[in-house]
């Protein structure tokens, strides 16, 4: 237990224990840096944290995923963004963003351990940093609300690890609830928890990790961001949210090169398969949600062009087996894929999946249903 693996490396029992979720987003992908809406879920998968306070300047940081023995130790004023390397940046980004905020954190024993599979594109690494703000927040008794320390992660990660990523993933793990996806208009972070309940209909949704590693610090996902921008830029908008669907083809029209307009075109119209999904949901039918989910995929390989050849095999080969609907989940170029499936269906997919990773020469891929689990809280 992550508690007694504290206990045996500082020697005295930890003040508390969080857990943190990592995400699966069923529809929404690389709307959130243009103002878009996304709709995530908590996987059951957590990241947990036993941590006690320090008062001597001290962050001492340990994780059982490495399998180096001792804690890492830093000093808090010596943290200076992109000056700390590996896993320790996430949580070292944290207490520097508190302290820049103008907390007063005054250090910490830290020990993680994690189920979230880590570099599948299922926000391992944003677990990570909500289980660590939550767990300071709670121990220097902050009482940061959910959405607070969701900003926060984010201006750890962009600005202290320098990854630029939106603001999905730490709110997702912050604030999702179990048995629900989470709704949120990334503008202002305004939040709808959508039921979600895919066994009381005869459904699963597998998560096909393609364990093909990526990483949004590298230029793929900041190029795609810079692109958005200067698209919305050239339209006189603030952010690509702006551009209603209905006035897609004239948004279009005004732009003179192709690559804007594939980056508009995919925003603007998975913005309006978020709503559409919502709608369908909350009618009662998850069921007719699988073409907008195969649409999606298609906006980001052909349009977005941030999918691969694995995520593009696990989608043909699922729709293919009988998949209700399949899309590439996350930041793409690698990673996982989801698939909706009926029940009956699941292991049928399952098999057809390895069978056609192994047939083309990929490792074989990790599969499992994902269930709505409740988003970040205190455990003792
Ligand atoms: C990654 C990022 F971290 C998110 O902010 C989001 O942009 C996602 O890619 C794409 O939808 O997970």
């Amino acid at each position: 237990m992550t508690a007694d693996v504290f206990q045996q490396l500082y020697g005295f029992t930890p003040e508390g224990v969080w857990a943190a979720p990592g995400r699966v987003n069923l529809i929404g992908e690389h709307t959130d840096y243009n103002d878009g809406f996304v709709l995530p879920f908590a996987l059951t998968r957590t990241t947990v944290a036993a941590a006690s306070r320090r008062d001597d300047g001290v962050l001492r940081l340990h994780s059982s995923a490495e399998a180096s023995g001792a804690p890492v130790e830093l000093r808090l004023d010596d943290l200076r963004p992109g000056g700390t390397h590996g896993w320790t940046a996430y949580p070292a980004g944290i207490a520097w963003a508190l302290r820049d905020a103008g907390h007063r954190i005054t250090g910490a024993d830290l020990h993680y351990d994690s189920t979230v599979p880590i570099g599948a594109g299922l926000s391992s690494s944003h677990a990570l940093e909500v289980v660590t703000a939550l767990a300071l927040s709670d121990l220097f008794g902050l009482g940061l609300e959910r959405w607070r320390l969701a900003r926060l992660c984010q201006r750890a990660e962009n600005v202290f690890v320098g990854a630029p990523t939106g603001i999905m993933d730490q709110t997702a793990s912050a604030c999702c609830t179990e048995g629900h996806a989470l709704f949120l208009d990334t503008r202002d972070l305004s939040q709808r928890h959508i039921p979600l309940d895919l066994a009381a209909h005869g459904l699963r949704l597998l998560v096909i990790d393609t364990q093909v590693k990526h990483d949004h610090s590298e230029g793929g996902y900041g190029d795609r961001r810079r692109g958005c921008e200067e698209a919305a830029a050239a339209l006189g908008v603030e952010a690509l949210r702006d551009i209603a669907h209905d006035r897609l083809d004239e948004a279009l029209a005004r732009l003179d090169d192709e690559n804007s307009r594939r980056l508009v075109r995919h925003v603007v119209t998975e913005n309006h398969r978020v709503e559409q999904v919502v709608a369908r949901l909350e009618a009662g039918d998850p069921r007719s949600v699988g073409p907008l989910l195969t649409a999606g995929h298609a906006s980001l390989r052909d349009d977005f062009r941030v999918s691969c050849p694995e995520l593009d095999l696990a989608v043909a080969t699922a729709l293919d087996t009988g998949a209700l609907g399949a899309r590439m989940t996350g930041g793409g170029f690698g990673g996982s894929a989801i698939a909706l499936v009926e029940e009956e269906a699941a292991q049928k997919v399952s098999d057809a999946l390895t069978a056609a990773f192994r047939a083309a020469g990929h490792r074989p891929p990790r599969i499992f249903t994902a269930t709505p689990g409740p988003g970040a809280h205190r455990i003792s």
